[in-house]
């Protein structure tokens, strides 16, 4: 039987970010009830797998049994070019405990001015997860194209936003309306994917 996702269901959004789970709940546009891992509180699991799709996995499978609730998971990240695709899965690390983009983002510019690179080009990665509890679960993957810029700009969004222009455009995710960003990003291109397998 094929799997679906009926509109109304109640899905546990199996993040503690909460610059993503707006995103997320922004991008579902009110298809289905959701309460955030966060609120339910859920422990976070050790991201221990090597590929996005992997942890998006283990996120969304270890929700699902700790809530009893299908779960949506996202793991993302930004991959530099000229820095072999880091940080990728460890966009979030490179922030720290304390999660200091601000730093994150310095450490970025620091690593292309070591490697002498000319080439900005990055792109995000989001792998989309849903995991039915004690079931199967399905796993996508939308990417975006762009460019680092320096210094930051713009205080929307959250992460590594403040750097990152999108192709085609003149402003950085930062400096975008949630709307505009929601219409190009990375989440939003798996989330049509999502759609087109489960919904
Ligand atoms: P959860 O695992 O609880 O969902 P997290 O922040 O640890 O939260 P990830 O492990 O997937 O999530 O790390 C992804 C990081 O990549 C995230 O912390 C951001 O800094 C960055 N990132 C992902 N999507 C982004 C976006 O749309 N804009 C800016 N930065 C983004």
């Amino acid at each position: 039987m094929a799997l679906r996702l009926e509109p109304g269901t109640k899905l546990v959004v199996a993040t503690h970010n909460p610059g993503k789970a707006r995103e997320l709940a922004e991008i579902l546009e009110g298809r289905f009830e959701l309460v955030t891992a966060g609120e339910l509180g859920l422990p976070e699991p050790d991201e221990t797998e090597t590929t996005f799709v992997g942890n998006a996995l283990l996120k969304a499978r270890a929700a699902a049994e700790a809530s009893g609730l299908i779960a949506l998971a996202d793991d993302s990240g930004l991959s530099v070019a000229a820095l072999d695709g880091a940080p990728g899965i460890y966009s979030a690390r490179w922030a720290g405990p304390s999660k200091d983009f601000t730093a994150a983002m310095r450490k970025v510019e620091e690593r292309l001015e070591e490697a002498g690179a000319e080439d900005f080009a990055a792109w995000f990665t989001s792998a989309l997860a849903v995991a039915w509890p004690g079931g199967p679960a399905v796993v996508v993957e939308g990417r975006v194209d762009g460019t680092l810029v320096f210094p930051p700009r713009g205080d929307r969004g959250f992460g590594y936003d403040p750097i990152f222009r999108p192709e085609g455009l003149s402003h950085t995710f930062g400096e975008l309306e949630p709307a505009a960003k929601d219409g190009m990003s990375h989440r939003a291109r798996a989330f049509e994917k999502l759609k087109a397998a489960l919904l």
